[in-house]
């Protein structure tokens, strides 16, 4: 489910401007802001840099570079514990603890078992349609992770502070997102001017979050299955 909204600016003159400039000396601009958490009345946001903000340009998707990202297996733990790599991108699983461990994703349209492995070993799942998958162990039911995949070159996550910035993103017609696993995805109406930087700041509505257990790789609860 996604908030469509409008951000008022005063971008319609750079529009005006845009339309007027020739395609091949397209000016680029740098796209910043922040992104806050609304809590539950007494809880502090702690994990804000695991949000996503990217630029998806109006007029189509852009041609993007497939990645070769990593996601380590440390402490019982997927370090970071959100990834964002492009369409097509694969991230690879390097297992750093002296345990085993069995990373599954059974999301729609990024399904994979690497099946278990041990301290030292690596294993890798491509990533090839664009949406924000969680991806678990099948061992350790409290390891849990996202793999981000956007079909757009212009993605950035937050500093601690819930501050970012996108720097060289062509002028233009954009939708911003802004996504964070304890929120609803924010979507809204973007212009990149051509002559200076634009600030959106978005506060996403974590109140609403409910903690759910997930089930294993064979859809069963992590309490009643076999550990092996
Ligand atoms: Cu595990």
């Amino acid at each position: 489910m996604k908030v469509r909204t409008h951000i008022v600016t005063s971008f319609a003159l750079a529009a005006t401007a845009l339309a007027m400039m020739p395609r091949i000396t397209l000016a680029q601009g740098a796209v910043s802001g922040r992104v806050l958490l609304q809590e539950k009345p007494g809880e502090t946001t702690t994990d804000i840099v695991a949000a996503v903000i990217y630029l998806v340009p109006k007029g189509g998707a852009p041609r993007v570079t497939e990645m070769k990202s990593q996601m380590a297996m440390n402490g019982r733990a997927f370090v970071p514990h959100v990834r964002v790599v492009t369409t097509g991108s694969s991230i690879e699983y390097p297992n750093q603890d002296v345990f085993s461990h069995n990373i599954f994703s059974t999301a729609p349209g990024a399904t994979f078992d690497l099946e278990t492995y041990g301290n030292g070993k690596s294993k890798s799942a491509q990533f090839k349609k664009t949406g924000a998958f969680p991806i678990y162990c099948n061992i350790h039911s409290k390891m849990t992770a996202y793999v981000v995949v956007v079909n757009t070159p212009y993605f950035t996550q937050p500093a601690v502070d819930g501050r970012w910035t996108l720097n060289s993103v062509p002028a233009g017609k954009y939708e911003l997102h802004v996504w964070h696993e304890r929120a609803t995805e924010m979507v809204k109406d973007a212009i990149v001017a051509s002559t200076g930087a634009v600030n959106v700041d978005v506060t996403l509505d974590a109140r609403g979050f409910k903690f759910a257990e997930h089930k294993n790789k064979l859809g069963i609860s992590y309490a009643n299955a076999i550990r092996y």
